[in-house]
C-alpha cells in the first residue's frame, strides 16, 4: 500500500497497474497549461519525458494519453479527484490549484525515485497502481512563517524552501522580512534600509541574554527583483506570499539605517548615539518614534511592498513592543498629548492604526500578531494567534478572522525531544506527536467563530537556524504533521499518521531534506557547544500565561 500524505479525504486502491511510459502525452485544456507543464517537468527529470499537448489538439491523435488533467465544475475550489484504471491517470480539479494538488498527489502514488532531480535507473517509465482518491483541503490558509531576518535564507535555498510547501499542499508563505537584526528587503526610495540594515557584525549563537557571540558578519537581501521573481515561482505553485514588515517594535535594523525613527536620537544634548544592527536575540527595547515623518517614511516602505507583493494580506508585525523609551522620552510625551494619546499603549495602536488604514486604503487587509487585540485593530484586519490559542478565540469573538499559530503547537523552533542531543534546546517541548495534536479552532468557538479561523501556520523563527541545512533539521517532519493537520478533513490516530510519514521519508530522502531522523539528531546536527535554555511545559505555561494577559476574552 502506498502511503498518502497529507492524508486524502477517500483513498481506495484496487488490482491493477497503469504504467506510465516516456513519450505518452498529458492532454490538458489552455487553462490547465501550467499545471500540465509542472508536471511534465518533475515526471521528465526523473526519466520518464512526457508531452503536454491541448485537450483536442490534433498531435494527439498518434500518442497515448497518459494522464487527463481536466477542471470539473462540480468541485470547490483546490478539490481534486485523481483516478488511475487502465486507461490512463485522470486528474480532475475545482480549478487550477485542485489540479495541481492532484498532480502532487500523483508523484507520490509514482515510485519515490520520481522526486530525483535525474533518472538513476535506465527504465523509461513508472508504474501507478489503480487507485480512486477524493480529497479537499480542511483550511484555506496553510501557511508556514519563515524568519528569513534573524538569519538570511540565499533566493535559491528558499525557492527549494517553496518547492518543499508545495509538496505538502502548503499555500502561503509568510515572509518575515525584517527584525531587529536584519532588514532584508530592498525598498529603492530608502537604500540605507539594506545598505546598513541588511548586515549585522555578529552573532548571538543560542538562547538570550547570556550566550556568546561567534565574532561573524551575517547579512543578505533580497532585490526587487528576486522578490518578483519569488512572488511568480511561488504563485506558478499556487502559494501566497505573505510580506511581514514588523513595526513598531522589532525595528532596530531600520532605526540602524536612518536613526531619526528611533528615540532620543538627534542633535540636541540628550541625543544617545544611533544603536547598530542587533547580534543578540530577544526583545529589544529600540522602537520607532511618533513623528509624522516616521509614519510617512512607514508608508512609503509599505507602498513599495504592496506594490511588490500581490497578496491579499500585508503583515504589519505589531507585536513585542517595548514601551519603556516612549515614557521615557519627552519629545514622545509631547507628542502623545498633541495626538490626544493617553497611554504608551495607546501609542502603539496609534502607530500600527496609521499603517493599517494606508493598507486598506489601498484595498488589502492588515495582517498582525494577538497583540493587536490589546487594542481595536481595525475592522478586516487579520490576527495570528500565537501565545497560545487565547487570542484565536478572543479574535474571532470580536469578529476579526484569525490564524491559528500557537507557539506549543506550532512554533518549529521550539525543541523537538529531550534527548540532551538535541541542538540549542530552546522553549517548551514540542516533539512530531506534539505538532500532529495542533487544532486551529479553539476548543470553546461556537459553530460561526470557528469559521472565522482562516487556518494555522507553522511559524520557523531562525535564531537557532544559521542556514538551510539548519532549517531543514528543524522544519522536516514537523511541518509534515503540520501540514496534514492544515490539509486533511479528518484526523488520524498519531500512529498511522507515522506509519505513513516512515515512507513519506523516503520521498524526502530522494529530495536531500535533512530532517530529523525518529532516532534524534545525526552527530553532525547536534551542537554540543551550545547549551540551549529547555523550559518545562509548567515553566512554559507561566511565560505565556503572563504575557498574554492583556487579551480579554
Ligand atoms: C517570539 S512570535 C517572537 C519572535 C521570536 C520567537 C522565538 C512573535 C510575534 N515574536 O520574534 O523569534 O518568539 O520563539
Amino acid at each position: 500500500m502506498i502511503s498518502l500524505l497529507p492524508l486524502p479525504q477517500s483513498v481506495s486502491f484496487s488490482d491493477g497497474l497503469f504504467v506510465l511510459r516516456a513519450g505518452m502525452a498529458v492532454e490538458a485544456c489552455t487553462e490547465l497549461e501550467r499545471v500540465a507543464t509542472w508536471l511534465t517537468t518533475a515526471v521528465g527529470r526523473a526519466g520518464v519525458p512526457l508531452t503536454p499537448v491541448s485537450a483536442g489538439e490534433e498531435s494527439r491523435a498518434n500518442r497515448a494519453v497518459g494522464v487527463r488533467l481536466t477542471v470539473a465544475e462540480d468541485l470547490p475550489a483546490e478539490a481534486y479527484r485523481l483516478d488511475v484504471d487502465a486507461n490512463g491517470i485522470g486528474i480532475s480539479g475545482g480549478d487550477e490549484a485542485g489540479v495541481f494538488y492532484g498532480a502532487q498527489a500523483l508523484l507520490q502514488l509514482l515510485p519515490e525515485r520520481v522526486f530525483r532531480s535525474a533518472a538513476v535507473a535506465d527504465v523509461e517509465s513508472m508504474s501507478v497502481p489503480f487507485s480512486q482518491i477524493r480529497d479537499e483541503p480542511r483550511f484555506g490558509w496553510r501557511g508556514v512563517l519563515l524568519d528569513v531576518a534573524r538569519h538570511f535564507m540565499p533566493k535559491h535555498d528558499l525557492l527549494r524552501f517553496i518547492d518543499l510547501m508545495a509538496m505538502h499542499r502548503l499555500n502561503l508563505l509568510h515572509l518575515h522580512l525584517t527584525d531587529d537584526q536584519g532588514w532584508r528587503v530592498e525598498i529603492v526610495s530608502r537604500p540605507r534600509l539594506t545598505e546598513i540594515g541588511g548586515w549585522r557584525v555578529e552573532s548571538q549563537v543560542g538562547p538570550p541574554p547570556h550566550s556568546p557571540a561567534n565574532g561573524r558578519p551575517h547579512g543578505g537581501f533580497y532585490t526587487q527583483d528576486d522578490i518578483r521573481e519569488i512572488v511568480a515561482y511561488a504563485r506558478q505553485r499556487f502559494i501566497e506570499i505573505v510580506p511581514e514588515i514588523d513595526i513598531p517594535g522589532h525595528s532596530r535594523a531600520a532605526i540602524a539605517a536612518y536613526p531619526e525613527l528611533g528615540i532620543g536620537v538627534g542633535d540636541d544634548a540628550s541625543a544617545t548615539p544611533a544603536p547598530a544592527v542587533a547580534t543578540t536575540w530577544g526583545v529589544h527595547a529600540e522602537v520607532l518614534n511618533l513623528e509624522d515623518s516616521t509614519v510617512q517614511f512607514f508608508r512609503d516602505v509599505f507602498t513599495e511592498i504592496m506594490d511588490l507583493f500581490p497578496s491579499a494580506y500585508i503583515g504589519l508585525g505589531g507585536d513585542e513592543c517595548p514601551t519603556d523609551l516612549w515614557r521615557e522620552d519627552a519629545r514622545t510625551q509631547e507628542l502623545m498629548r498633541a495626538r490626544g494619546i493617553a497611554t504608551e499603549d495607546g501609542a502603539r495602536e496609534w502607530f500600527v492604526e496609521q499603517i493599517a488604514e494606508h493598507i486598506i486604503a489601498r484595498g488589502r487587509r492588515p495582517y498582525g500578531w494577538d497583540e493587536l487585540l490589546e487594542g481595536t485593530p481595525p475592522p478586516g484586519t487579520v490576527v495570528a494567534s500565537w501565545r497560545g490559542m487565547r487570542g484565536a478565540l478572543a479574535g474571532v469573538r470580536r469578529g476579526y478572522d484569525v490564524v491559528a499559530c500557537p507557539d506549543d503547537k506550532a512554533y518549529l523552533d521550539y525543541r523537538q525531544s529531550d534527548d540532551p542531543d538535541e541542538p540549542i534546546p530552546f522553549g517548551a517541548l514540542l516533539s512530531l506527536r506534539d505538532t500532529y495534536s495542533f487544532e486551529p479552532i479553539p476548543a470553546d468557538a461556537t459553530p460561526e467563530e470557528a469559521r472565522r479561523v482562516l487556518g494555522g501556520q507553522a511559524n520557523l523563527w531562525t535564531e537557532h537556524m544559521d542556514s538551510p541545512r539548519t532549517v531543514d533539521y528543524y522544519a522536516y517532519p514537523r511541518l509534515c504533521a503540520i501540514a496534514e493537520v492544515l490539509w486533511s478533513r479528518r484526523r488520524a490516530t498519531f500512529e498511522a499518521f507515522s506509519a505513513r510519514l516512515d515512507d513519506h521519508l523516503r520521498r524526502l530522502d530522494a529530495l536531500g531534506v535533512e530532517y530529523r531522523r525518529p532516532t534524534g539528531p545525526l552527530p553532525w546536527q547536534r551542537r554540543p557547544e551550545v547549551e540551549g535554555q529547555p523550559l518545562t511545559a509548567e515553566q512554559h505555561a507561566e511565560h505565556v500565561a503572563a504575557l498574554v494577559s492583556g487579551i480579554a476574552v
